[in-house]
């Protein structure tokens, strides 16, 4: 019997060497089993013990005893063994060169609209304008009536509404921030025993309008209200002012044109245009300017006298001109988009194509992000 222990003692370490060297695990585990499992040759010499007589039981059960342990202390080492040498090769296949440089992030820009609304507000803080906010849902009243816009007017067929209820709206521009800070100023001054002071603004926000979308057509869009009230503004400093910050934000090439416009919270009216960046008005069937070699960037003229009076600014003593212009549109023509809708579908392929083109301001040069 003891033979019998030695024996299989020679066989089980020489299949555990074979399963190490070949670092299989699996055939480790199948020799766990084949000799210490439950059901396992150890086991069965240990069921064996019961058939011998007394006085060998001792001897072969201790010989049993201390074979299960030099295995299992065998299979241990060459366990270990494997497990280092398993991990080593993967450690050695994914090895990391910590000294290689890292992938730079790549960086967003901001959106052309954004800009061209930070850039316009600088050219009139150059000249003296404060930037203000209004309320995007107004009421009929400032957004008509103090207008000069009384209900039922057809002038308010100028303006496709979009209505909320029956007298309140989504603002379809920005120029009930005329005679909401003009109320503000001169109650103010008023509650203080002063003259209603002199007024420099401008107002950026979005607007709406129930609008047919088209190449130049949003039905959300972006304006900049302008307002200027003191004792002796004219048109021509209206004009100057706004043809100082075309200059600013196009430079001296492009051109500018004045017309007649009709807009009934302003006497005289009139609206700004700029040459046709697409076809420079060579084109019959430009869907720019639809041929017409100007794109209307603006409408302005002189306050009227009921807007001053609503305000608060007595008109005999007070004068001011206002303007109120398309951002959208004067991106396009900043950047030479040809279509509104572009703006607001996120295409990170148009505002590649954007960063580099002349306007763009420098801090554009950046990656964007795939
Ligand atoms: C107005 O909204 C007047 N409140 C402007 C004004 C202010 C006149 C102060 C006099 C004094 P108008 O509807 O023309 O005017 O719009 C002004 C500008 O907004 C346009 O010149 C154009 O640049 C832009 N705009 C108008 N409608 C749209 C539209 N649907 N999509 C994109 N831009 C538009």
């Amino acid at each position: 019997m003891v033979e019998d222990i030695t024996a299989l003692e020679t066989t089980a370490l020489g299949s555990l060497t074979a399963a190490e060297h070949r670092s299989d695990r699996q055939a480790l585990e199948q020799w766990r089993l084949t000799y210490l499992g439950s059901q396992g040759q150890i086991r069965q010499l240990m069921r064996c013990i019961g058939q011998l007589p007394l006085e060998e039981r001792r001897t072969f059960g201790s010989a049993v005893q201390s074979l299960a342990q030099r295995l299992e202390v065998a299979y241990k080492a060459s366990e270990q063994r494997v497990s280092d040498r398993l991990l080593n090769r993967e450690l050695e296949a994914e090895r990391i060169d910590v000294t290689l440089p890292g992938r730079p992030h790549a960086q967003g820009l901001i959106h052309p609209l954004r800009q061209t609304l930070s850039d316009v507000v600088r050219a009139f803080a150059n000249l003296g304008f404060q930037a203000v906010e209004g309320p995007e849902v107004e009421w009929d009243t400032y957004n008509f009536e103090l207008l000069n816009i009384p209900a039922n007017h057809p002038a308010r067929d100028m303006w496709d509404t979009l209505w909320i209820t029956d007298r309140m709206l989504l603002r379809t521009h920005t120029s009930p921030m005329q005679v909401r800070t003009m109320r503000m100023a001169s109650a103010t001054a008023r509650r203080q025993g002063n003259e209603p002071p002199a007024l420099r603004i401008v107002v950026p926000g979005r607007t709406y309008r129930y609008e047919q979308v088209d190449a130049t057509h949003e039905s959300q869009f972006m304006q900049l209200e302008g307002l200027l009230v003191d004792h002796q503004s004219s048109f021509s400093d209206l004009k100057g002012v706004l043809t100082d910050v075309a200059r600013q934000l196009f430079g001296q090439a492009r051109k500018t044109r004045f017309r007649c416009d009709y807009f009934p919270f302003v006497e005289p009216g009139a609206e700004l245009a700029m040459d046709c960046f697409a076809c420079e008005g060579r084109d019959p069937h430009c869907r720019v300017c639809h041929g017409s070699g100007w794109i209307e960037i603006l409408g302005c003229g002189m306050v009227h006298p009921k807007v001053l009076e609503n305000g608060g600014y007595d008109p005999q003593r007070y004068r001011g001109f206002a303007f109120g212009l398309g951002i959208e549109r004067i991106t396009m023509l900043r950047h030479g988009i040809d279509d509104i809708r572009l703006f607001y579908l996120n295409d990170v392929q148009l505002w590649r194509q954007v960063r580099y083109a002349p306007g763009a301001p420098r801090s554009w040069n950046r990656e964007v992000p795939e």
